[in-house]
């Protein structure tokens, strides 16, 4: 069967990978001209554990192959950007020209599936540009929501193992739907209609945001009282009925600390708890800031390294990411000198990178706000007669 994939970034390109190595003729449709180049030539353009390998198999086999336009096949699956901030609520005009574009290419018994993220009602609208574009109906052209899932540093793994929601416009289009899902996931496919998928998916994330401003909120509490926070929350976990997540610096990503804003633009009046939730979040980062530089006033000119600048442990990816805004803010305050270090990056166009161990020499303030793999190894003896702001559990003074 043949596949066309629109939309090559964090997910079209792994599950296009995944696909051509089921044996799946698949045509990527990328509007980026070099991102074609790139992936046509064998690599990745994403970082993301092993995902270079299976491009370059797939490249190498013929099986996958990067256009910059759609064209026939048997399935199309649309895996491109959905933004929506705080101020101007969701942009679906990626999935509108998507949409457009493989409208003159569809047949009737195609499967077209929107994997992107998106408001509930937005298969329907797909399936009404194409039916004004094409003229194809609902019943002619199969259409489904299957959200993608997977978890940024375990997407190859995710997109096979996840169990996966798949809703149809029609009852016959979950079935179609997920049929082909059964041919590469592994996980349990779970049936619905469009709508419920669509919810669902928002549901998902905007749960992993209420639960992480409960936590932060904790240790705003927790450092009230003097109490350290994840022995709090550890000890409440062991409830078997609790099950709190960990505080940070904040969150950021481009899921959880956006998807949110799909449901609260959706029905503002009502998602009071969710709206809440972004507020306590985006309120932690600013809480950190003001604490470094709270505890750095008793220096002249602070030396202030900050760990870590990604979203989260281990990646190299820094969208939305509260310790960048937080590196940003306190070098703004221009109390001393801020040293960044992040040993995931080798360079960086804002800040100029140092090095963990010049950081950790040189510094007075010490904040960690990532927890990558490299600070958990920290000795003891290299903080000491350091001020310590730890926001992620990652130092051990
Ligand atoms: N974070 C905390 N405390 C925690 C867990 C995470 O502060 O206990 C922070 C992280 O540091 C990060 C942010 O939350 O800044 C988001 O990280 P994440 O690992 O929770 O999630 P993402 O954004 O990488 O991926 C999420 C996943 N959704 C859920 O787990 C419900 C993933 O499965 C989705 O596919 C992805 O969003 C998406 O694309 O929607």
């Amino acid at each position: 069967k043949r596949i066309c994939v629109v939309g090559l970034g964090y997910i079209g390109l792994p599950t296009a990978a995944v696909l051509a190595s089921r044996g799946y003729d698949v045509r990527g449709v990328e509007v980026n001209p070099k991102v074609v180049e790139t992936i046509n030539a064998g690599r990745a353009h994403v970082v993301e554990p092993d995902l270079d390998i299976l491009v370059q198999a797939a490249v190498q086999t013929g099986k996958l192959k990067a256009y910059g336009e759609p064209a026939e096949a048997d399935i199309f699956m649309l895996c491109v950007p959905t933004p929506v901030d705080e101020k101007h609520g969701p942009d679906l005009s990626y999935v509108e020209k998507a949409a457009a574009g493989i409208a003159e290419h569809l047949k009737p018994g195609n499967l077209v599936v929107l994997e992107s993220t998106s408001p509930p009602g937005t298969t329907e609208k797909l399936a009404d540009i194409v039916e004004q574009a094409a003229g194809l109906t609902r019943e002619q052209v199969h259409f489904a929501h299957a959200p993608e899932r997977v978890l940024p540093g375990k997407i190859l793994r995710e997109v096979v193992e996840n169990d996966r929601i798949v809703g149809g416009l029609t009852d016959a289009a979950t079935e179609v739907c997920a049929e082909f899902y059964r041919t590469f996931v592994t996980g349990e496919l779970l049936l619905t209609h469009s709508r419920l998928a669509e919810m669902a998916k928002l549901v998902e994330n905007a749960y992993r945001d209420v639960n992480i401003a409960f936590a932060n909120e904790l240790s705003l509490l927790a450092d009230d009282l003097d109490l350290d926070v994840r022995e709090l929350i550890r000890l409440a976990n062991r409830h078997p009925r609790v099950n709190i997540l960990d505080p940070g610096c904040g969150v950021g990503g481009h899921c959880i600390a956006v998807d949110p804003w799909f449901i609260i633009h959706q029905s503002p009046e009502k998602s009071r708890l969710i709206r809440m939730a972004r507020e306590v979040n985006c309120h932690k980062t600013g809480w950190v800031v003001q604490r470094v530089l709270d505890r750095a006033e008793r220096f002249k000119r602070p030396r202030i390294a900050c760990l870590g600048l990604a979203y989260k442990p281990d990646i190299d990816d820094l969208r939305e990411s509260p310790a960048v805004d937080i590196a940003r803010q306190l070098i703004a305050a221009q109390v001393g000198e801020v040293m960044v270090v992040e040993p995931n990056l080798a360079e960086h166009d804002e800040f100029r990178l140092t090095s963990l161990d010049e950081a950790l020499d040189r510094a007075d303030v010490v904040v960690a706000l990532v927890a990558h793999r490299p600070f958990h190894k920290i000795s003891p003896a290299r903080l000491a007669e350091k001020i310590i702001i730890d926001t992620c559990g990652v130092l051990h003074p």
